[in-house]
């Protein structure tokens, strides 16, 4: 595995999935490439992105990928590969890695933050156990390069090759994940995870004694006087089980522990810091002065066994931002490294980011807008987001009939009432609109008492975060959007 740090320079040549000649070698966009230099190790360019018909491939970073019937992935998220915001110092994706670094410090944790997006789908699904009808494997879900390559959904893809270099006790991965899904204020196609894992090895802890070593490390883990509510047992057997060949319930037990305990650390480190921010802009709202509440909650994932969930109390809701667990042994027992074993977590930077720094909307992370850029200073320094002046919403509704489930679309996405998925209305929605839509809802569904066909009424908002959009522009936004609902997606409009 390349684990060292690479410039991620984007060239793209791009052909249709349909194999449709779109004309001869069109140079979308041809800008000097621009370098910006932000880390040592760090080189961005300027994506060029180019259409060819004939090669039938996509350039990524010097890297030749066929594309196949799985390619969905548009050339308007791979212009997101460049942009690194958890390693640009002052932005606030990058602050909150740099707090939750802290957390987990050097040398037991290794800090990878600069692993390539691209994975193949054995890193992303088959090394942590994802069965083959998991939903996430699905072209819904995720980015296809082509059938055997994805941008990664998560940073868990890297744990096999980490724990294989095996370079370091512990470990944190911060890195851009990439998922097909819904358009509101707080999910994106493109966010931020923080991985963390910490192992122990049956051959080098005193006398053999995982569970002494363990505890013995808990010891001297920062305490807190945080309010967690833990109602659940470690370990159920129906419901978050013990790999029972594998460990000890004592073991399971004080690892556990362990991760429970790093993990509420880390929690305080970023809410006393939001706190005291809130506090010197003059915020001393009642939910802002009361003190801060976690609890655990059991969870499901293919490669940990017990599983946990994260939520904090914030601002009147219980919200989750993180999920955990016992590591599945088979994991490290693949990876060639049997005699550890340990936990591993992740959490997504932006759901954290916004409420350490109050930040309302998702897509301010991208802006590249000065008024948003120039609020953030460094970790030392959490203030709370100034919003700038909020532009007016544009409302507009598409509705369309969906195709009867006989007929089937020729080519593309098929959207027969089977095979509809609202991701694909999304994904037209953001590759036309991209940042100037701030959230799409289903708002009417209805299936023709005679035909059985099936109605779906989307309402599309229209709202840019720097500045006030003319009528003219959102209709004529709205009208590409459904004439490309019409060629995607094959719906008949009403
Ligand atoms: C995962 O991605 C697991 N890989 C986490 C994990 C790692 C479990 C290691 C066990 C061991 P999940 O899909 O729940 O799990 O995402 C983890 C976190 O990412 C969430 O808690 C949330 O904070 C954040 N997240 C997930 N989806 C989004 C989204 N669309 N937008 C913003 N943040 C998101
Ligand atoms: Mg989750």
């Amino acid at each position: 595995m390349k684990l060292a740090a690479t410039g991620r320079a984007v060239r793209l040549a791009w052909s249709k999935r349909s194999g449709t000649a779109i004309g001869a070698r069109l140079r979308v966009e041809a800008r000097p490439q621009q370098q910006l230099r932000f880390q040592s190790t760090v080189v961005l360019q300027t994506p060029i992105i180019e259409h060819n018909s004939k090669t039938r491939s996509l350039e990524i970073d010097g890297k030749s990928h066929a594309i196949d019937e799985w390619t969905n992935v548009p050339p308007s998220i791979l212009s997101f590969l460049p942009r690194n915001l958890h390693l640009r110092p002052s932005h606030p994706v990058s602050i909150t890695r740099q707090v939750i670094e802290r957390s987990f410090p050097s040398p037991t944790y290794t800090h990878y933050n600069d692993i390539h997006p691209i994975v193949t789908v054995a890193q992303n699904f088959d090394s942590l156990g994802f069965p083959q009808d998991h939903p996430g494997r699905s072209r819904t879900d995720t980015y296809y390069i082509n059938k055997d390559t994805v941008l990664r959904t998560h940073t868990s893809a890297h744990e096999a090759e980490i724990f294989r270099d095996n370079k370091s006790e512990g470990y944190t991965i911060s890195a851009d994940v990439y998922r097909r899904d819904a358009i509101d204020r707080s999910h994106y196609p493109v966010f931020h995870q923080m991985e963390g894992s910490r192992m122990w090895d049956r051959r080098k802890v005193p006398g053999g004694d995982i569970v002494k070593a363990v505890w013995a490390d808990l010891e001297r883990l920062p305490k807190h006087d945080l309010e967690v509510e833990d109602p659940n047992p470690t370990i159920h057997p129906e419901r978050n089980p013990l790999q029972g060949e594998h460990h000890s319930s004592e073991e399971v037990e004080a690892i556990a522990a362990h991760l429970k305990r790093s993990l509420e650390g880390m929690v305080v480190e970023l809410f006393s810091r939001a706190k005291k921010a809130a506090v010197a802009a003059g915020n001393t709202n009642a939910d802002v002065m009361e003190p801060l509440k976690v609890r655990w909650v059991e969870a499901y994932f293919p490669f940990t066994s017990p599983s946990y969930e994260l939520e904090v109390f914030w601002q009147g809701d219980w919200l989750e931002i993180l999920g955990c667990g016992v590591t599945k042994q088979e994991l490290l027992i693949n990876a060639g490294v049997p005699d550890q074993l340990g936990w591993a977590f992740g959490v997504g930077l932006e759901r954290v980011a916004m409420l350490l720094f109050s930040i309302p909307d998702i897509r301010l992370f991208w802006s590249k807008d000065p008024r948003f850029l120039s609020q953030f200073s460094t970790m030392e320094n959490i203030n709370t987001f100034v919003p700038f002046s909020r532009h007016p919403s544009c409302y507009k509704d598409v509705s369309f009939w969906l195709r009867s489930s006989s007929s089937s679309a020729g080519g593309g996405l098929k959207a027969n009432a089977q095979d509809f998925h609202e991701n694909d209305v999304m994904e037209v929605v953001r590759d036309i609109g991209g940042d100037l839509v701030e959230d799409v809802k289903l708002t009417d569904e209805f299936t023709h008492p005679v035909s059985g066909r099936r109605s779906l009424c989307y309402r599309i908002n229209y709202r840019s975060l720097e500045r006030t959009l003319t009528n003219e522009e959102a209709n004529e936004l709205h009208n590409s959007v459904r004439e490309r609902l019409v060629k995607k997606l094959g719906v008949e409009l009403r």
